[in-house]
C-alpha cells in the first residue's frame, strides 16, 4: 500500500495551496481529487454566469510575488472561467499537478491508533496511509437537490448549478425554470433571462440582493492594482471578513436620517460587499438599526421593478438585510420587467411535483424544455458527511458531530489525531474571502507540522477540554448577531436534508482578525490545548 507523510484531500484552493506549502516542508504528499481537473468550486460551477462576488485582485494567492507579477485579472470581479484558468496556471507555475490525482474520490478515512497513521479508501477501492490528513473538500461543496417527488420523471434537460456540464449549454428560445434564488440563482437567472425564450423562477423565499457593478480593469488600473497588493492583503488582513471593505465605525441609529440615507445611496453604487461588510457597525446586532438598512434596499427593489406586486414578492419579510449571505446582481432586478420572465412564489402555490413535461405547483401544470435546480449545498458539513470519517476507538466523526460540529479553531477535532480541517466548521474560513482565510489556515498547519518535524513529533491531537471551550467560544460570538436568528446554510439547516431543520452554527462570527490572533496566540504557548507524541 502506498505511504506518504500528507495526503490532502481535495485540489481546490486550499488543497493546492497545501501541497506546495507541505512540499517546501520536504513531505511526500498525495492528493486526491474528486474532479477531473484542479479547481475546486471554480471546476464544479461553472453554471451560466457564475462569478467572483470578491474584487478579483483581492482573491488571488498572496504568496506568490511571481504569480501577483504574472497574473492579469480582466474584470474586477471575474468570472468563472477566469478563476478556474487563474488556478490552472498557479497549479502549472508551481509544478503541483504532479502530486494529484484526480477522478478520484475518498470514501473512508481511518485512524489506525497501533500504527499512528490514517488509511485512505477512495471510491475504487484503492487504498493509501498518511501519517498526516487534511482535508481541503471546501465548504459549499456537496450539492443538493431538492426532495420534490418526481424528479427523475422529466423528459426535458435537467442541471444542477454546482455540476453543471462541460459542454455549452444554449437557452435560447427555450422555456426554462429556475428553483432556487440564492447567491447562485441569482446570477444564473440574470444569464439565462438574455437569451431563454421563456424563464419562469421559482421562489421560496427571496433574498436581499445588491447591485455588484462590475467594470472591465483598465490598464492604468492594472499597474495600480500591482503596484499596490501589499496594501490590497494588508486592508483585507485587518477587516473582519478579509474583503476590502470594513464596517464602517459609526452607528446608523447615531447618523442623522440624512446622513444615513446619503450613505447608504453612497454603498448602493459602489462595486462588491461595501454595502454588507463596509455597512454601519449595528445592523447586524440591531433589528431597528437593521430596519434602516432593510427599508433602504426594499426601496430600491420597488424603484427597479415595474409591477409592484411582484416587487413585493422580490422583498424579504422573513429576515433583514445582511443576515443571509447578500447576492450580489447585475440588473437581476430588472430581469422582472421583462415580458418573457415569471416569478412563481411557491410559498403561494407550492411546487407538488416535477412531471414528464414540467412542473406542477397547488394551482397548475407548466411546461419546460429545461429545468435548473439553483438549490445550494450541504453547506460546510456535507464534504465531511460524504466519507466515512472514523477517529480513535472506532468512532466516526458524523456521530461526533450528530448535534453539531465540534472543534478546536474549526482545525483540528478531539479523538481524530493528525486530522487538520481545512476551512473546516468553526473555522474563520468559512465567512471570509476565503482565499485570505486559507492561506492563514495553511500556514497555520504547516507551521504545527514544521515545529513537530523539528522536535521529531508525530502525533498531535486536540484536548477535549480546549474543544470544549472552543466550541462555547464559537457558540459566544455568534449569539448577539441577528443572523443567528435567521434560517440559512450558515445556521446548518437545509430542508431538503433529514433532521437539518435544527439550527445550530457553522461559522466563526468574531471575525478573521480575532480567530488569527487566537491561532498565533495557540502557537505561541506550544500549541496550547494539543497533546504531541
Ligand atoms: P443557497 O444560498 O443555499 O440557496 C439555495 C436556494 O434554493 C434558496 O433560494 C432556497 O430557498 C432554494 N431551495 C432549496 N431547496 C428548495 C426546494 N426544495 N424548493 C424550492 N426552493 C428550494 O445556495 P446557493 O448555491 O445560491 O449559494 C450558496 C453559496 O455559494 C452562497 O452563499 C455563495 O457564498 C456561494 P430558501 O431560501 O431555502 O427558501
Amino acid at each position: 500500500m502506498a505511504m506518504f507523510d500528507a495526503i490532502v484531500i481535495g485540489a481546490g484552493m486550499s488543497g493546492l495551496y497545501q501541497l506546495h506549502k507541505l512540499r517546501q516542508l520536504g513531505l511526500k504528499v498525495r492528493v486526491y481529487e474528486a474532479g477531473g481537473d484542479v479547481g475546486g468550486t471554480w471546476y464544479w460551477n461553472r453554471y451560466p454566469g457564475a462569478r467572483f462576488d470578491s474584487e478579483s485582485w483581492s482573491y488571488g494567492y498572496s504568496f506568490d510575488d511571481e504569480v501577483l507579477k504574472e497574473w492579469e485579472w480582466s474584470e474586477h470581479f471575474a468570472a468563472q472561467p477566469e478563476t478556474l484558468a487563474y488556478l490552472n496556471y498557479v497549479a502549472d507555475k508551481l509544478k503541483l499537478r504532479r502530486d494529484i490525482r484526480f477522478d478520484s474520490r475518498v470514501t473512508a478515512c481511518a485512524y489506525d491508533e497501533a500504527a499512528n497513521e490514517w488509511e485512505v479508501t477512495l471510491e475504487d477501492g484503492d487504498t493509501a496511509r498518511c501519517r498526516f490528513l487534511i482535508t481541503a473538500v471546501g465548504p459549499l461543496s456537496t450539492p443538493v437537490w431538492p426532495t420534490i417527488p418526481g424528479i427523475q420523471d422529466f423528459k426535458g434537460e435537467s442541471y444542477h448549478t454546482a455540476t453543471w456540464p462541460h459542454h455549452p449549454v444554449s437557452f435560447a428560445g427555450k422555456r426554462v425554470a429556475v428553483i432556487g434564488t440564492g447567491a447562485t440563482g441569482v446570477q444564473t437567472i440574470q444569464e439565462v433571462a438574455k437569451t431563454a425564450g421563456t424563464l419562469t423562477v421559482f421562489q421560496r423565499r427571496p433574498n436581499w440582493c445588491a447591485p455588484l457593478v462590475n467594470a472591465k480593469i483598465t490598464a492604468e488600473e492594472q499597474a495600480k492594482i500591482k503596484a499596490s497588493y501589499p496594501e490590497i492583503f494588508a486592508r483585507c488582513r485587518a477587516s473582519h471578513g478579509c474583503f476590502i471593505h470594513d464596517a464602517d465605525p459609526r452607528r446608523a441609529l447615531e447618523v442623522s436620517p440624512q446622513e444615513r440615507e446619503a450613505f447608504y445611496e453612497q454603498r448602493y453604487a459602489e462595486p462588491g460587499f461595501g454595502i454588507w461588510m463596509g455597512n454601519f457597525r449595528d445592523i447586524f446586532v440591531s433589528r431597528e438599526a437593521n430596519d434602516t438598512i432593510s427599508e433602504f434596499v426594499a426601496r430600491k427593489i420597488r424603484e427597479r421593478v415595474k409591477d409592484p406586486k411582484i416587487a413585493d414578492k422580490l422583498i424579504p419579510k422573513d429576515h433583514g438585510f445582511g443576515t443571509r449571505r447578500v447576492p450580489l446582481e447585475t440588473n437581476y432586478y430588472e430581469v422582472y420587467n421583462q415580458p418573457n420572465v415569471t416569478l412563481v412564489d411557491i410559498r403561494e402555490t407550492p411546487i407538488e411535483r416535477i412531471t414528464p413535461a414540467g412542473i406542477a405547483t397547488s394551482d397548475t401544470q407548466r411546461d419546460f424544455d429545461m429545468i435548473i435546480y439553483a438549490t445550494g449545498f450541504d453547506a460546510v458539513l456535507g464534504g465531511f458527511n460524504k466519507m466515512e470519517i472514523t477517529g480513535l476507538g472506532g468512532r466516526t466523526l458524523k456521530d461526533k458531530w450528530a448535534e453539531g460540529p465540534r472543534t478546536y479553531l474549526g482545525l483540528q477535532v478531539e479523538g481524530f489525531p493528525n486530522l487538520f480541517t481545512l476551512v473546516g466548521p468553526h473555522n474563520a474560513a468559512t465567512f471570509c474571502n476565503i482565499p485570505r482565510c486559507i492561506e492563514q489556515n495553511v500556514e497555520w498547519v504547516s507551521d504545527v507540522l514544521a515545529h513537530m518535524q523539528k522536535q521529531g513529533l508525530n502525533r498531535i491531537a486536540a484536548t477535549r477540554a480546549a474543544e470544549d471551550a472552543w466550541t462555547e467560544h464559537v457558540y459566544e460570538t455568534g449569539q448577539k448577531l441577528l443572523f443567528t436568528q435567521v434560517d440559512s446554510w450558515f445556521m446548518g439547516i437545509n430542508t431538503n436534508l433529514p433532521g437539518r431543520n435544527k439550527r445550530t452554527f457553522l461559522l466563526y462570527a468574531a471575525g478573521a482578525p480575532a480567530y488569527r490572533e487566537r491561532c498565533d496566540e495557540v502557537a505561541a504557548r506550544g500549541y496550547e490545548g494539543f497533546t504531541f507524541d
